[in-house]
């Protein structure tokens, strides 16, 4: 598929925005995306905090695999990172948050001449849930939230119940997402705007990871049958009744299954004939099929899903 790059200019904008805010700043909150631990942490993000007090929060848990959600967090815990685990939608993880700032707002009063409430930075790739978190700790609804990129534009400053002081900033991207996999794992999470990519080619690309890595949830989900099966469940069934049924996959030169299983394509196309996206002609409405299947993982629907394993990542 075609290169993922996304960095619109108020991307550019918000890097100086972080840049200039730091040095007001005690600590930083990282939101990533506890589905994509590497992929999520943005190089620039780092780069800007530097040596600055941080805190990882790996957001999203209810969607990905706890045991590797778990080992993610030994892994960068051993590391003498603080990362804590958190679900913004049901507020779990948030508490040992606010413990972890509570702390973190005594240790800075114990070294400075004048107390103050801690000031932080909450920063992160965009639609990781950096605005979620907001609202669960100043328990408002005071930043909006959405489900796409880009939907927080400006800073905002927001006050906390104990006075301590938080930024939401809009998420960002980096300039050139070289390893295309990131790219892709960012995608497959949302945190790049659909309309960028080919959301099929996309969606095929996660197809393959599917079938390698997680086939019985795919074959779960969409009620898939093996290859060989379902094409003589086909005939019996068909809920197509009599009609010939020939012109209806693809353009019939893909195989749709190899050595028993589905190739992407063929997948594909048997969860658009199973849901019934087909369009006039017979045609296989795969843009439809793409978004589904793509919106059914980054709402959890398929499963509880890390696509980056701690163990595949022994130097981060
Ligand atoms: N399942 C699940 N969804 C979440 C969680 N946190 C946030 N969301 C959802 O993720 C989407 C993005 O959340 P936001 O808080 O707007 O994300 P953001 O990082 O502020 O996004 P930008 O401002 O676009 O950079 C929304 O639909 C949220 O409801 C979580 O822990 N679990
Ligand atoms: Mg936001």
């Amino acid at each position: 598929m075609d290169k993922i790059n996304w960095y619109p200019g108020h991307m550019k904008k918000t890097r100086e925005l972080i840049q200039s805010n730091m040095k007001m700043v005690d600590l930083v909150i990282e939101v990533i995306d506890s589905r994509i631990p590497v992929a999520s942490r943005n190089p620039v993000i780092s780069e800007l905090i530097g040596s600055k007090p941080e805190i990882i929060v790996l957001n999203k848990k209810d969607l990905s695999d706890k045991a590797e959600t778990d080992a993610w967090i030994r892994k960068l815990t051993a590391g003498n990172v603080t990362a804590i685990p958190c679900d913004c939608e049901s507020g779990a993880g948030t508490s040992r948050l606010m413990e972890e700032l509570s702390k973190a707002n005594e240790k800075r009063n114990s070294t400075k001449k004048w107390d103050r409430p801690l000031r932080m930075m909450i920063v992160g790739v965009p639609n990781v849930g950096k605005s979620s978190l907001i609202n669960r700790l100043t328990r408002r609804k005071a930043a909006k939230t959405g489900d796409r990129p880009g939907v927080t534009k400006g800073k905002q400053w927001m006050t906390l119940e104990n006075g301590m002081q938080l930024l939401d900033t809009p998420g960002i991207l980096w300039p050139n997402i070289e390893d295309q996999e990131h790219g892709r794992h960012l995608a497959y999470c949302g945190s790049i705007k659909d309309e960028i990519y080919d959301i099929s080619d996309l969606c095929l690309e996660f197809l393959k990871f599917m079938l390698k890595e997680h086939r019985e949830m795919l074959y779960g989900r969409y009620k898939l049958d093996p290859p060989a099966a379902s094409e003589e469940q086909e005939e019996e069934d068909s809920i197509w009744g009599t009609d010939d049924t020939s012109g209806l996959c693809g353009d019939g030169v893909t195989p749709v299954s190899e050595n028993g299983e589905y190739t992407p394509l063929g997948a594909m196309e048997e969860i658009a004939r199973k849901r019934g996206f087909i369009m006039p002609g017979k045609r296989i409405d795969y843009e439809r099929c793409a978004r589904t299947v793509l919106d059914e993982f980054r709402s959890g629907l398929i499963g509880r899903i890390t696509l980056e394993h701690s163990q595949e990542h022994g130097d981060d």
